[in-house]
């Protein structure tokens, strides 16, 4: 493979979708070495049949507002690669949502779940709709048109959707609900469901629990810990929130939280009380971050701000894609910040990783240390198949099980000659190897 000529190539028949190239680019850079070990894999032209998604379904969802305007929203599911079992990701709603994001999105998944090793191929996909302002009754009839397209194309052993930014709990319940109703079967069709209706106990906190037991197990390669810690978070939705209560029941003080208007910075951190504060205003109320300070003076609210400029020992980038950039990475180097670990999705561009890495601060990207959420969800996928339901003692260990397990993967496969573990070539090189043994083994499609 000539990772460069592939890489030109996407770009010339795919133009337009950056962010696809950008992790694509990532992934190449990192598995050349190793797929060019493998003459076999080049023979059946593996790397671009896993690089260009297995097909892409696009459609218009049309719905009615409160008002009783007739609006239209794009639809998207991507079904990148099912080598290793049924398609599974999650779905975005967020008015910035297209075509090139959910595609990177989808191709990131497939080495993610890969790493679990649980037996799950890598989908994503979404709608440029925004939850944000709009009436729980307006968001049901947005999910009831969405799923009016997307039911036909998922089930529970072909794809199976979960959720991501602006889609939780009420939503993949809404989507539940008319997927049944649709197809008139009750199925473990999607993850994150309600715990009365199918869901796992410890899916709600997996993604910010998981990032939290990867950026322990990283520490402990230094033999430090996150007791005694501070932590810059970034977003204020469901990974940041269970990732900042992971970090407190550790010993950590978490400074920071964010959303897309701004930060806040708790001088005193963010503890346990104020912590239940941020449940209720977020998940409840639906209200803003930078209410935060007028519940808790003593803390400040900056407005058009990403935090990692704030000093702190330990970054969480758990909002979006690209929220880290050079210049941040600089601060945070300069800051003395000693481990970047991912709960969003490449929230750190191409720049500002090479930063982190040439300081040697242990990095790991969100395909390693935020697999814990994906992770759940196969776990709830395997307790409808059984139709039981698992404790949340034997789920949270079987996630920390998984998360260590990556942790180890990416050590076996990415450490430099001078010791520097490179997590991020340690999980796409696991992560590749298992999905290309697998379509190897299935013939030419
Ligand atoms: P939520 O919708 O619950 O929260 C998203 C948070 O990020 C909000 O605080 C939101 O602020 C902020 N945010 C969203 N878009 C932007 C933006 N363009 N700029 C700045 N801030 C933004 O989503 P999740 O917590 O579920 O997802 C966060 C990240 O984690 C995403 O990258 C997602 O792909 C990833 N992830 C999620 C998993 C899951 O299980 N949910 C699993 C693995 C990864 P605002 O309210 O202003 O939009
Ligand atoms: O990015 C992700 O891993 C998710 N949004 C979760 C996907 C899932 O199927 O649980």
């Amino acid at each position: 493979m000539d990772a460069k000529q592939v890489l030109a190539d996407l770009q010339r028949r795919f133009p337009n979708e950056p962010e696809y190239h950008q992790a694509v680019e990532e992934v190449l850079g990192t598995i050349e070495e190793e797929y060019n070990k493998h003459p076999e894999f080049d023979k059946v032209n593996l790397i671009e049949r896993l690089c260009i998604p297995d097909r892409i379904y696009q459609f218009r969802v049309t719905w009615t507002d409160d008002k009783g305007n007739v609006q239209t929203n794009m639809g998207y599911r991507i079904q990148h690669n099912n080598a290793i079992g049924p398609y599974k990701g999650g779905i975005r709603f967020h008015k910035s949502v297209n075509l090139g994001i959910l595609k990177f999105l989808a191709f990131e998944q497939t080495f993610k779940n890969s790493l679990t090793t649980l037996a799950m191929g890598g989908a994503k996909g979404g709608s440029d709709f925004s939850p944000r302002g709009k009436s729980s009754a307006e968001v049901m009839r947005f999910c009831q048109a969405f799923m009016l397209e997307l039911y036909r194309h998922i089930g529970p052993d072909c794809d199976v959707p979960a959720g991501d930014i602006g889609v939780g709990g009420r939503e993949v319940g809404y989507m539940f609900g008319a997927y049944k109703k649709y197809c008139r079967q009750f199925q473990g069709v999607l993850t994150g469901k309600g715990l009365e209706f199918g869901g796992s106990l410890i899916r709600p906190e997996a993604t910010g629990y998981g990032t939290v037991y990867f950026l322990r197990a990283m520490l402990k390669t230094k033999g430090q810990e996150i007791a005694g810690k501070k932590v810059l978070i970034s977003g204020s939705g469901n990974v940041a929130q269970y990732a900042a209560e992971k970090v407190l029941q550790l010993g950590g003080t978490v400074m920071t939280m964010s959303d897309s208007d701004g930060y806040i910075y708790d001088p005193d951190g963010i503890d346990r009380a104020k912590l239940d504060y941020i449940f209720d205003l977020k998940q409840v109320q639906r209200g803003r971050i930078k209410e935060y300070v007028e519940e808790y003076p003593n803390a400040k609210y900056v407005a058009g701000a990403k935090p990692w400029f704030e000093k702190a020992d330990i970054a969480l980038p758990c909002a979006t894609q690209n929220e880290l950039n050079e210049e941040a990475a600089k601060a945070l180097v300069a800051n003395g910040v000693i481990a970047v670990a991912e709960g969003a999705n490449m929230p750190t561009t191409p720049d500002a990783i090479k930063v982190l890495q040439d300081a040697k601060v242990l990095y790991s990207p969100g395909k390693a240390s935020n697999a814990g959420g994906v992770s759940v969800s196969g776990l709830e996928m395997a307790q409808n198949s059984q139709r039981l339901n698992w404790t949340s003692e034997e789920v949270d260990a079987k996630l920390l099980w998984i998360m260590e397990n990556i942790h180890d993967n990416c050590v076996k496969y990415g450490t430099e000659a001078d010791g520097y573990v490179n997590y991020v070539k340690g999980a796409n090189v696991a992560g590749f190897m298992k999905v290309a043994k697998a379509m190897m083994a299935q013939g030419v499609f």
